[in-house]
């Protein structure tokens, strides 16, 4: 029996304790990648029909429980069967291990949206489970047998403490795991649950000649799922909508609170805004345009009377994290709105679920507050925010930029006529013309695509008559007011990039 037993034993405390590990990742830093779920969710789609409904019949909606409970049961089986097997035949027992994380990474690629960041819980898990089983069968193999060898207690004392505390570890980490997504995994829930209320006012439409058709070209609405995303999260907020509140006061004659179904109630308004980080490198990604659903913050705060000298609003999020913005920035009749709709879809959880703040002209770590839960109306010298206690500006608008999206750098194109393409923002204030340079020769000027508002990005083309050889392509652009952008080359730190967009091509 003991020839059974023990080497079981090993391999079930390491599956405990890769599953535990793999369980810890995904909470932290792979939302909704429980390695057990996303086999589970595998398994859902290959099981047939009969199977599926037949659990279904029998055991209702408990059926996922059956089916967490059938994976977990597979999963210590398989796992005494590979430390068994590790102690006939190492390192058999440790390649049965790789084969699993293996369908686990499979398991986590397929699902629809999955990147590669998502296999990560299958690795760890795989990786730990394998050292774990790889240690504890050599000290097995290390133990001696009988009761009278006189060290023999000794070693095996020393590996049933460490089979134990591999596997109570690892069971530790699977509770904490899930202690700890629960609350994402409840949001999820209901925001699938959600449905978006109609606008009250609905955005134009987008007008056709806002988007050239030109491979490589930053679409000119950003789908959610491609939207760059900045925070401070470690663990993404899971705010159930029913208890989110918003709490306004400070330097108001009316404080309020505002509910979830309270603020759906309200007339919606649609607008198409385009959100820039201050972190964005001329010709960075950090940019991208979305149509948000929300309600204007001018209009809570008209409610909420602010006194005469208040002059920032100090937005607070579920997890602590803060901005400071103008608050002519929020009065004025620009679309600074608390969204809860994007590109007609509720918030994604990692955008701000349920509720955020969008303003027009601002860079997000002044303005975009998601999770938003509290807007403290103060002022400028009485209250500091999150970025700015760490050395950036208090004041963050949007600085006049462009950027070159085809070709990319430093590929090789052929001669004749080139497609150069991108996009130039100035947000709030619009941009009215882009201008490209060839090498050292006259800045040309570029054609624009229509302008959604003056709130978004635009996209621009210039047709090159391109010659063979090394060259290189500049981009400036012109706002509404007639500003050129500035080549004068400024850090992100503290209140944003500057200088022009250049590229390498070679022409063959
Ligand atoms: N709660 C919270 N909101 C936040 C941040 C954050 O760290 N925490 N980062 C801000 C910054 S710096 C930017 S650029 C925008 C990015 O919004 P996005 O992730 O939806 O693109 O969110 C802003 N809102
Ligand atoms: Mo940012």
């Amino acid at each position: 029996m003991v020839s059974f037993w023990r080497p079981a034993a090993t391999g079930v405390a390491s599956i405990l304790a890769g599953v535990g590990a793999g369980e810890l990742i995904s909470a932290f830093f792979v939302q909704n990648g429980s390695p057990v779920l996303v086999v589970g969710a595998l398994v859902i789609d290959l099981v047939p029909a009969w199977l599926k409904n037949a659990v279904i019949a029998v055991f209702g909606t408990g059926d996922k429980a059956v089916l967490v409970v059938s994976l977990a049961v597979v999963l210590l089986v398989a796992g005494a069967l590979a430390g068994w097997l590790e102690s006939r035949w190492p390192p058999a027992g440790r390649i049965l291990i790789a084969l699993g994380g293996a369908f686990g990474v499979l398991a986590a690629l397929t699902r629809s949206g999955a990147g590669i960041e998502d296999a990560a819980p299958s690795v760890v898990t795989a990786v730990v489970a394998i050292l774990v089983l790889g240690r504890l069968s050599r000290m097995l193999r290390g133990t001696t047998p009988t009761r009278v060898a006189p060290n023999g207690s000794v070693t095996r004392r020393r590996f049933l403490v460490n089979t134990g505390a591999a596997a109570a570890g690892g069971a530790i980490a699977v509770v904490v795991g899930q202690v700890v997504s629960s609350g994402y995994r409840a949001a999820a829930a209901a925001r699938a649950a959600f449905h978006l209320p109609t606008p009250a006012v609905a955005a134009p439409p987008i007008p056709p000649g806002a988007s050239f058709d030109i491979p490589g070209l930053s679409p000119i609405v950003t789908p959610n799922a491609d939207f760059y995303r900045i925070d401070t999260a470690l663990q993404i907020p899971g705010i159930d909508p029913s208890t989110w509140r918003l709490r306004i006061h400070g330097m108001v004659e009316n404080e309020f609170e505002l509910s979830f179904a309270e603020l759906l109630k309200l007339p919606l308004e649609e607008s198409s805004t385009t959100l820039t980080c201050v972190s964005n490198e001329v010709g960075g990604n950090l940019i991208s345009n979305a149509t948000w659903l929300g309600y204007p913050i001018r209009h809570l705060l008209a409610r909420a009377k602010p006194k005469a000298d208040a002059d920032m609003v100090l937005s607070k999020s579920q997890d602590g994290w803060t901005a400071g913005t103008p608050i002519e920035a929020l009065t004025d009749e620009r679309n600074a709105i608390l969204a809860v709709g994007m590109n007609g879809q509720p918030l994604p959880l990692e955008h701000g679920y349920p509720v955020r703040m969008v303003v027009p002209g601002l860079y997000g770590y002044v303005s975009a507050t998601k999770w938003v839960v509290d807007l403290n109306v103060t002022r400028f010298d009485l209250a500091t925010s999150y970025w700015t206690d760490r050395g950036w500006s208090q004041r963050g608008p949007v600085k006049l930029e462009s950027r070159i999206d085809v070709p990319a750098s430093n590929v090789q194109v052929k001669a004749g006529t080139v497609a150069v393409a991108g996009v130039a923002w100035s947000q709030h204030v619009g941009v009215s013309a882009v201008h490209v340079q060839i090498d050292d020769g006259p800045w040309q000027q570029a054609d624009l695509a229509d302008a959604i508002s003056i709130d978004t990005w635009r996209q621009w083309k210039f047709a090159w008559q391109a010659e063979k050889g090394s060259h290189s392509i500049r981009v400036r652009a012109t706002d509404a007011r007639g500003s050129v952008q500035t080549s004068e080359v400024a850090d992100v730190v503290p209140d944003g990039a500057t200088g022009l967009h250049r590229i390498s091509v070679t022409v063959a």
